[in-house]
């Protein structure tokens, strides 16, 4: 194996794309590849110590002439050093902007031999490409990276018609660590969130307003007059007063539990029967692909890449965006056809686990490091 030294740059404390940048770095260290995260703090998933895998902070100076701390120029700086002091290949940078533009002007620093890699994950398009002050910048940067990856066929679309980019981008999905997320024993646990005749649905977000939030009650005050059950959520952000005044509004705080933001996703992934992603937007969908590889089928909207990772009817459903009609239907029906749901579990367990793998998806990444390198 032709060894690599990659520098990963994305948002260390939030997200998927933060989450599928860290799990990918953990997973070309276990390769053998020496992998430098280069970012303002410490990945959340960062986990146990690894001999391959670097940490670099990158600290922006609050200069008294600076109006606003330039953390951009910071980042850019640190991105050259580490990359001349440990003699990295190549950037792997999560989000156009400002990740790629900053690993443009490192390599623009360090010489054409550094190659940089730009993974589009979502918003970085769909909401920021919209901007007119910064799509030339995000065109920039995609056009002039060495090779540019996207979470999904609807991602790469939008982008081309949003931006007019006519390069290549190689579809690389979001995937799951199979050792992580597979259904757990949570037998006892259940009984602190459920009696044994209820179901539980879950939603997990950062409770932003493309999420829909309070779709997911709507949602579960129906499903919850036919079916038993009781709701989880896990995560916070600017909707959650929102969220919680609805479930008081609805008279359903005693069904309703806030875990707030949690680490072992897996655990409470395994608690539940039904996840609930009602999103306006969503280039992947990564939790439905983590509740997936746990076993628990999705009623989610038809939006952006949703429909590439549920495949209506055979592990999941999708109904029009805000349609919460028809996802509690989905819902109901489902939770009280055991047939039905040992067919749609089965097939979750077996799409997780053979199209969104570990080691498939990190594969990929490896050949295009390789291929914009010009190594074999
Ligand atoms: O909105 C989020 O969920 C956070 C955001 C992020 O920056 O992490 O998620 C985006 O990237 C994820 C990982 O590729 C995708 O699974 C999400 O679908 C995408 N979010 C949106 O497109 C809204």
């Amino acid at each position: 194996m032709n060894r690599l030294k990659i520098g990963i740059t994305c948002y260390p404390t939030l997200g998927g794309s933060g989450v599928v940048a860290t799990e990918l770095g953990k997973l070309l260290a276990e390769k053998g590849h020496e992998v430098h995260f280069i970012t303002h703090s410490m990945p959340f998933r960062l986990g146990k110590f690894d001999r391959n895998i670097f940490y670099h902070e990158v600290e922006v100076n609050d200069y008294y002439v600076f109006k606003y701390p330039p953390y951009d120029l910071s980042l850019a700086s640190k991105l050259a050093q580490v990359v001349k002091l440990e003699e990295l290949d190549l950037l792997h940078v999560h989000y156009a902007i400002p990740h790629a533009v900053c690993a443009l002007l490192a390599k623009q620093m360090v010489g054409p031999e550094l190659k940089v890699v730009t993974t589009l994950h979502g918003t970085d398009i769909t909401v920021l490409a919209q901007d007119e002050s910064l799509s030339d910048l995000i065109r920039y940067a995609i056009n002039q990276s060495d090779a540019v990856t996207a979470v999904s066929q609807d991602l790469i679309q939008e982008t081309r018609q949003l931006l007019g980019i006519e390069k290549p981008i190689d579809l690389a999905y979001n995937f799951v660590d199979k050792r992580v997320y597979y259904p757990r024993e949570v037998a006892s646990l259940r009984k602190e969130f459920a009696h044994p005749d209820e179901k539980i649905l879950i939603h997990i977000s950062n409770f932003r307003p493309v999420k829909r939030v309070t779709d997911v009650v709507d949602i579960f005050d129906r499903v919850s007059k036919e079916v038993p059950s009781r709701l989880l959520f896990v995560g916070e952000g600017p909707e959650l007063s929102k969220v919680l005044c609805k479930v008081k509004e609805l008279g359903l705080l005693d069904r309703v539990t806030f875990c707030g933001k949690q680490d072992d996703v897996a655990q409470l992934l395994s608690l539940a029967d039904l996840m609930l992603l009602p999103s306006e937007k969503e280039s992947f969908g990564l939790v439905a692909l983590e509740a997936m590889a746990c076993g628990v089928p999705t009623i989610a909207s038809n939006a952006g890449g949703i429909p590439e990772l549920i495949t209506h009817g055979e592990t999941g459903y999708l109904a029009d965006i805000g349609d919460v009609e028809q996802m509690a239907a989905y819902a109901i029906a489902l939770l009280k056809d055991e047939s039905l749901y040992k067919k749609t579990v089965d097939a979750c367990l077996y799409r997780a686990r053979y199209t969104f793998c570990n080691d498939l998806i990190t594969r990929q990444y490896e050949e295009l490091y390789y291929r914009v390198l010009g190594r074999p």
